[in-house]
């Protein structure tokens, strides 16, 4: 199966560590929004990323991409089967598509694609009020991430989700302060040291180093 998009991408990361959760294995063919090739955009009619290519399937948008591969690989669920449970996987899995990735784009926008990906400068502005709102979102986040285990109860596609934004995150100096986010900090410590996290990172410091992005 391939997967079209780069890993600095949160719903591209996203679809990497759900794959590897699954143990679905999954090449990625250098992507160039520039210079795309006829099978992403076959199967990405708005060229956005992620998308997928198996066999004669293919597919865009995180979400879909997540939810047929629990089809495809139903062991080790990312969609709990406890209907409270499943209900919050799903809250956090929006609240990190919906809610946070708007309210830090302009940041990604300001600070990453206009300076690293274009070479232009970007509005600092901007970029700080955007990580001024990404940080109200936080605050809420903080409030409702338990001090053990996953944000559904469940290890879920929500802890993914949001865990993944974060990580992107960090490519704008917008990284969580443990001090401020204590339960998240902690949390996302958990969910960076699965396995399936892991070897996503390892490939996505590979990805960065060949893009000059690291
Ligand atoms: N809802 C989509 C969002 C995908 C998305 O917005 N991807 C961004 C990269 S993070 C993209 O492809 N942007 C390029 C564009 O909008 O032209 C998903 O979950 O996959």
């Amino acid at each position: 199966m391939e997967l079209f998009g780069a890993l600095f991408s949160p719903f591209v990361r996203k679809v990497a560590v759900v794959a590897a959760e699954k143990g679905l294995a999954l090449d990625m063919p250098p992507f160039s929004f520039a210079d795309p090739c006829d099978d992403f955009l076959a199967a990405s009619p708005f060229r956005k990323i992620p998308a997928i290519k198996d066999g004669d399937y293919r597919l865009c948008d995180s979400t879909a991409i997540c939810a047929y591969f629990d089809a495809l690989a139903p062991d080790a669920p990312i969609y709990p089967a406890e209907a409270r449970a499943r209900g919050r996987a799903v809250w956090f899995e929006e609240l990190a598509d919906t809610i946070m990735v708007p309210a830090l784009g302009p940041a990604i926008f300001n600070r990453f694609v206009l300076p690293r990906l274009r070479g232009v400068a970007g509005d600092e502005e901007a970029a700080l009020a955007a990580i001024a709102k990404f940080n109200e979102v936080l605050t809420y986040l903080e409030g409702v991430t338990p001090a053990e285990g996953w944000l559904a109860g469940e290890f879920s596609l929500g802890d993914v989700a949001v865990a993944s934004l974060l990580r992107t995150a960090e490519y704008i100096d917008a990284g969580l302060d443990p001090a401020r986010f204590p339960a998240i900090a902690a949390w996302y410590d958990r969910v960076t040291a699965r396995p399936a996290w892991q070897s996503v990172a390892a490939m996505e410091i590979g990805q960065a180093k060949a893009a000059g992005l690291a």
